[in-house]
């Protein structure tokens, strides 16, 4: 057995939330993300054998079997590099995922994020729109959390201004985001909302609470995130000052075809 500590997955999962923390989008035990996993990765640095079965409280059928590498409750990510095997976990979902059985890690008794309905519905609405869709990640970024109070909420005019401020917005995320009103998180209400705007957008903002994010692989789903927050960022600089220049509606809709992205049906004015 190879020493899992030196998986690919796992060094860049502790370097990403490693990074998640060093931007200041995880205080204390915010945010958390969960890794689909084949079991042939796995294979070699686990004997996939079950340390105990945690009940997940909600039913996702059609991720049984599947493994994911998930962060746990009440962990902080400053301290996930300094002891993986405490802070995150592998499980594997069966039982139409009412349950998860242990693989590795949550050494401390401890078990999955209180987000996992949310990480796994949206692993599920997801997958069916983009099989190679692997990583969901959630956290707390400011910017992104203070315009869910001065702006409007409807997720055609919060992408429009996301678009509008940075050259680059609408090509990183031409299908935009999609914005939750508040809600309680932690529960599978939130999850099953969550999940169904995951069908349409990779980015879901929770108002007054932080960001679901969803890609391909680490770096998909950190650059989206990334690229929205420093696009909230620019829009809390000059929200309160009179706009004298914008990228208008003709000049993203150019952004658009010279990079080949498809912009959110109807998200543009004509
Ligand atoms: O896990 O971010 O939304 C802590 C949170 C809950
Ligand atoms: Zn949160």
């Amino acid at each position: 057995m190879k020493d899992i500590m030196t998986a690919p997955f796992m060094t860049e999962a502790v370097r990403t939330v490693t990074n998640m923390y060093n931007h200041g989008w995880d205080e204390r035990n915010g945010g958390n993300v969960s890794i689909m996993l084949d079991e042939s990765e796995l294979r070699d640095y686990l004997d996939m054998s079950v340390i105990r079965e945690i009940p997940t409280g909600f039913g996702a059928p059609s991720l049984d079997g599947r493994c994911f590498l998930v962060t746990g409750t009440g962990k902080y990510f400053k301290n996930v590099r300094y002891d993986p095997e405490r802070n995150l976990g592998i499980i594997r979902v069966s039982d139409s995922g009412r349950t998860a059985q242990l693989l590795w890690g949550y050494s401390d008794g401890g078990k999955f994020t209180s987000e996992l309905p949310a990480h796994l519905m949206s692993h599920a609405a997801r997958l069916e729109i983009n099989p190679a869709n692997r990583v969901v990640m959630h956290c707390h970024p400011a910017n992104l959390l203070a315009m869910t109070y001065i702006h409007s909420l409807d997720s055609r005019e919060f992408t429009r201004t996301l678009w509008q401020m940075c050259t680059e917005c609408i090509v990183v995320f031409p299908d935009g985001v999609n914005v939750l009103p508040w809600m309680l998180c932690g529960t599978n209400e939130i999850g099953e909302a969550t999940a169904e705007m995951m069908k349409t957008a990779r980015l879901v903002v929770w108002s007054q609470h932080g960001i679901y994010g969803c890609g391909a692989d680490l770096d998909e789903t950190f650059g989206l995130i990334e690229t929205a927050e420093k696009a909230a960022e620019i829009y809390l600089k000059i929200a309160h000052l009179p706009r004298l220049n914008t990228i208008k509606d003709s000049e993203l809709r150019q952004l658009a075809e010279h990079f080949n992205v498809e912009p959110r049906r109807g998200y543009l004015d004509d």
